[in-house]
């Protein structure tokens, strides 16, 4: 039987809201490097707080990466986003997009010059973060089941507690007083936990006072996070049909369904 009343269900949005809205109008005149961007997707933002940080012209380009326009596939045959063009070079996944940007030698670094240990370091943790809390955010908003919920809440909690472990005591960020490499690779996930994750499934606020709130406190202020996020309501509409497991969400999102490792 065909429900009596359907409610409108929200999905992803389109364009920048907010300030991140501002960064986009400010970056879109043609230059030679040029990030292909989507508004809502953490893996972008990660490249867009490395460029903003290091203050490398670029040009920004809003894609739909489910509609995958020929520009992003010339760059990214895979079709997703974050993609970066160079001239008549192009490449793709964050991480390597991050490690490329640092490469330049242009700007601010994002890791300690130098400093191999400590560079390593921050590799090893961007690597945590991308098998351990990544994956884990999205089971956790996937999940359907309560149970279920609570025991993948679990596991996400734990990559957050190695994490904040493995972290400089005082801080506020990763290595110190200064944002870099692995605060980045993080970022977009912890603004997501107070956007989508609460609402959604009831993740708690940081403790006051914890190592932890010292962190998201520092991630939330940091400038160059703030230029690169919209405003609240972008998060929580484009992320309800991960919140519902609606078919057909994204590439992701088929992953975590059937267990695979993400795209
Ligand atoms: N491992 C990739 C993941 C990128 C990714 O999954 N991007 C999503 C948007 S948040 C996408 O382009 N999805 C297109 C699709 O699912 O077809 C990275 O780190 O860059």
């Amino acid at each position: 039987m065909a429900p009596q009343h359907q409610t409108s269900q929200k999905t992803y949005h389109t364009e920048a809201t907010g300030t991140a809205a501002l960064t986009a109008l400010n970056h879109k005149n043609e230059c030679d490097l040029k990030l292909f961007g989507s508004c809502f997707c953490p893996f972008v933002q990660r490249v867009w707080i490395a460029l903003e940080l290091k203050g490398i012209p670029y040009q920004y380009i809003e894609i739909d990466p489910y509609k995958k326009p020929q520009s992003l596939l010339e760059v990214n045959p895979r079709g997703l986003v974050p993609a970066l063009r160079h001239g008549d070079w192009g490449c793709y996944e964050s991480t390597v997009l991050m490690e490329y940007l640092e490469d330049l030698n242009a700007g601010t670094p994002l890791m300690p010059k130098d400093d191999a240990k400590l560079r390593a370091q921050s590799r090893l943790w961007a690597d945590h973060i991308n098998r351990h809390i990544v994956p884990n955010f999205y089971r956790v908003l996937q999940e359907q089941d309560q149970q279920q919920q609570i025991s993948k809440a679990q596991e996400l909690r734990e990559g957050f507690t190695k994490l904040i472990d493995a972290a400089h005591p005082q801080g506020p960020f990763f290595l110190g007083p200064r944002i870099s490499f692995v605060d980045i690779q993080v970022a977009p996930w912890i603004l997501r936990l107070r956007r989508v994750l609460k609402p959604y499934r009831g993740w708690p606020d940081p403790e006051e006072g914890s190592r932890w709130a010292t962190w998201v406190n520092a991630i939330e202020s940091n400038e160059h996070v703030r230029t690169t996020t919209s405003t609240d309501e972008l998060y929580l509409d484009s992320y309800e049909r991960y919140a519902q497991n609606r078919p057909n969400t994204s590439q992701v999102a088929n992953a975590i369904n059937s267990g695979r490792g993400l795209p």
